[in-house]
């Protein structure tokens, strides 16, 4: 009788001490982030743009239906997904480079420095948009800073030799690593180097002056077969620009099955945690810059080698990019300090490792919600605004909603703004959601129901059935304002100062003695729109031509 209980409690032991084993190995982490990348992909439901590497990533990942980035801005939402805090917080509130000239705070605690802190090698490849260089310094460094920007962006045979380069060196140090790809496709290029088209589609293409990127095989798109999101004019102009962007996807589909290439030969496959995702929405009207869902929604792809991994498995999920620090600590099992604060925050509103969801679906809850914050992109394009989502809700508050929404350079050369203006100006038929007028001009408030709603296109804000709603979001937008310590608190209505919200008298709300948002007046909304009408139709074509 005692001998088959031994074996049982040595096989038992055996087991513990595999598994003891199995969680020391190294454990790496490889990220892929697009530049402006959405949903023109095929594990997305595109079924016209072709993205047969992206896809096969997806059948080995939990793929994200509701993933939204935290801001809609490269260097923001770049700054957010290595800190794990909104844009307000680590003072990244718009651009890094040039006359923008936007860093983070010198005392913010980033993804790569908490990393090297703990024996990780860690390297970016591609775009990094960050700043100040010792917030976010990495061990191997090949970026726009020490390199043309389409070289470690776009290039992709440049990219996996790179890739090749980082992963022999962390083999040779024989350390477990944290690489960064930062693609800069699908970003438009027709601001900067127009001679490669809108998307910087013929760079690399083999066509005449356009050299040569030796493993890419571009795929060129029909513009009357491409499917439109719904936040975009449906006319040629709008959709060749589309058919480019197309184009420029099958450089970063391809990028991503040549990096993954190089993990493989690496050895590296089975032990490292690679991530898709991308920085903001596309560039186009109601995408990046915006806080509607064309502008936060991100594809997200989280392939785990564990055994227990779910594979080619959708969540439903609301997650935030802001989420991805917590994920990638959690997998190198470092704990990271939480700054206390003595504000009360819904358990779910602060960011959370999404490992679990590797695992198991969570169920269901109507209680989840995202957050995002969005200040500049330019330096000139000061509009700020504060968001949070719910599965059901979202609530918009434009701070300072009287001033006409800002352009960026890139979106406003691109066609499809062009075609925009041209037809609004001409009095062209514009087959488009919304007017110029609509676009430019916003009310304070916003709430739509995204469920019943998901174009965001019938403000119910002041709808005297939701107005438990908008208090409840209000105060909740307000209280993850207040934990995250946003300088904008207390804006339109009121003046910050030493954490109370002190009256303004400027009309937009009540006495705010209760130091949250909530006490915002309502019915300000119908105001505005009247005010505004007559002042867009003249100020409009001066400002833009
Ligand atoms: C970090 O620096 C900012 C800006 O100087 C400051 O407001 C903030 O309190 C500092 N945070 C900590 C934790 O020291
Ligand atoms: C891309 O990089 C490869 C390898 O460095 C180089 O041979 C090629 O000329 C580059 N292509 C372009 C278009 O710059
Ligand atoms: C818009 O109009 C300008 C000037 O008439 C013209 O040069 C341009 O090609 C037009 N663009 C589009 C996208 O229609
Ligand atoms: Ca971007």
């Amino acid at each position: 009788m005692a001998r088959p209980s031994t074996v049982v409690y040595a096989l038992l032991l055996c087991t513990l001490l595999t598994e003891k084993v199995l969680s020391n190995k190294p454990r790496n982490v490889l990220l892929l982030l697009a530049d402006d990348g959405g949903f023109e992909i095929g594990a997305y439901l595109n079924k016209i743009c072709q993205t047969p590497n992206i896809d096969a990533l997806a059948r080995r990942s939990v793929i994200f239906n509701n993933a939204f980035t935290s801001v809609s801005s490269c260097s923001p939402s770049r700054a957010a997904l290595l800190t794990g805090t909104p844009s307000h917080q680590n003072g990244m509130y718009g651009l890094h480079h040039g006359v923008h000239h936007f860093n983070s705070f010198d005392n913010v605690t980033s993804l790569p420095n908490l990393l090297r802190q703990h024996g990780i090698k860690t390297g970016i490849i591609g775009k990094k948009h960050v700043g100040p260089a010792s917030v976010y310094r990495f061990d191997y460094e090949q970026t726009e800073e020490n390199n043309h920007i389409n070289q470690v962006g776009r290039n992709i045979t440049h990219i996996k030799l790179l890739a090749r380069e980082f992963l022999a060196q962390a083999n040779r140090d024989n350390k477990p690593f944290f690489l960064y790809v930062g693609f800069h496709d699908p970003h438009r290029c027709g601001n900067t180097e127009p001679q490669y088209g809108p998307f910087c589609e013929r760079f690399g293409s083999g066509e005449e002056g356009m050299g040569l990127i030796p493993d890419w095989k571009p795929w060129y798109y029909q513009w009357d077969e491409v499917q439109l999101p719904f936040h975009i004019q449906d006319t040629e102009a709008a959709r060749r620009d589309v058919a480019a962007q197309y184009t420029t996807m099958s450089r970063l589909d391809q990028g991503v099955a040549l990096v993954i290439k190089e993990l493989e030969a690496a050895g590296h496959l089975q032990d490292t945690l690679i991530i898709f995702t991308s920085d903001n929405g596309i560039p186009f009207p109601s995408g990046r810059t915006n806080l509607y869902d064309p502008g936060l929604r991100e594809p997200l792809l989280i392939s785990s080698p564990e055994p227990a991994a779910r594979r080619n498995e959708a969540s439903s999920a609301l997650v935030s990019l802001l989420d991805i620090m917590p994920t990638v600590l959690d997998w190198f099992r470092i704990q990271q300090q939480q700054e206390d604060t003595n504000d009360i925050l819904w358990h779910s509103d602060k960011p959370k490792s999404l490992l679990p969801i590797l695992e198991k679906e969570p169920p269901p809850n109507e209680r989840e919600a995202v957050f995002a914050s969005q200040t500049h992109h330019e330096v000139t394009m000061y509009y700020p605004m504060r968001a949070v989502r719910t599965r059901r809700y979202k609530l918009i508050h434009n701070l300072h909603f009287a001033m006409p929404f800002p352009i960026d350079q890139d979106l406003y050369v691109s066609p499809t703004f062009q075609d925009l203006l041209n037809r609004t100006r001409s009095k062209q038929p514009l087959p488009w959601y919304k007017t110029l007028k609509q676009y430019y001009y916003r009310p304070q408030w916003e709430l739509y129901d995204v469920r019943a709603d998901p174009t965001e296109t019938n403000n119910l804000y002041g709808k005297p059935s939701l107005a438990d709603t908008w208090a409840e979001l209000s105060e909740r937008l307000a209280a993850w304002q207040r934990a995250s310590r946003d300088p904008w608190l207390c804006a339109p209505a009121a003046l910050l100062r030493r954490g109370q919200c002190r009256a303004l008298d400027n009309g937009l709300g009540a006495v705010l003695d209760s130091g949250l948002g909530a006490a915002l007046d309502n019915g300000f909304g119908a105001a505005l729109d009247d005010g505004l009408g007559a002042a867009i139709d003249n100020g409009l074509g001066a400002a833009l031509h």
